[in-house]
């Protein structure tokens, strides 16, 4: 089964080893897809290869029972081989053309960008869907540098009409007006789902927000 990018997506949820562990990482990933994200990726850096593959494996038949895409940060090899719905990957992680070599037509390739000119260049290499940030500092990705709103509306225009831009880094409920009224249409929100004490509540919520 390959599920595809929803036509209109709001809010795609990580499920994220960071702040999750290995035992919880299923019923928090049910937990996100109960609130409603519309996308669900597993990230997990630096954990060991047969955890990661273990924790995909349960998680793929919950997103595909609701017809939500599974993205798998990094690990084009095991996205492939585990039928994920996509892979996502950074500005260092290789040419978007390579990956594709590895996955195949079919499977998504998401892409991180940091600014305008690294958004406009997925678009032109082939990606499927972007993020865009951190558009504020965040524990998530400590060491990245926040991009701030300014290039949030002109990125929408050129990059965001073609395919699903995602802003990203340090959105919550606080500043999720801010974040829309800089433009943006579609949010990937980490830290603040991932530690409420009941995650598919907190993501419900932001769900009605967004809608
Ligand atoms: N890429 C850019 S910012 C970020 C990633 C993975 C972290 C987003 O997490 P949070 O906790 O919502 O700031
Ligand atoms: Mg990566």
């Amino acid at each position: 089964m390959t599920v595809s990018l929803p036509s209109d997506p709001q809010l795609y949820g990580i499920v994220d080893f960071g702040y999750v562990s290995e035992d919880a990482i299923e019923r928090v990933a049910a937990d996100l897809l109960t609130g409603g994200v519309e996308i669900l990726q597993l990230r997990a850096k630096g954990i060991p290869l047969e955890t990661v593959r273990a924790a995909a494996k349960k998680i793929i038949p919950l997103c595909h029972s609701l017809c939500v895409p599974f993205i798998l940060n990094d690990y084009p090899d095991m996205a492939l081989e585990l039928g994920a719905d996509g892979v996502h990957i950074g500005q260092d992680d290789g040419a978007i053309a390579d990956v594709r070599k590895v996955v195949g037509g079919e499977m998504l390739i998401g892409r991180s960008t940091h600014s305008l000119a690294q958004a406009k260049q997925a678009l032109e290499d082939g990606a499927d869907y972007i993020g865009f940030g951190p558009l504020f500092p965040t524990p998530t990705k400590k060491g990245r540098p926040a991009i701030g709103l300014d290039e949030v509306s002109k990125m929408e225009a050129e990059v965001g009409k073609y395919l699903p831009a995602f802003c990203i880094g340090g959105i919550k409920p606080d500043n999720l007006n801010i974040v829309l009224a800089a433009g943006a249409r579609r949010v990937v929100v980490v830290s603040h789902l991932l530690l409420a004490d009941d995650v598919a509540s907190a993501t419900a919520a932001l769900m009605r927000r967004l809608e």
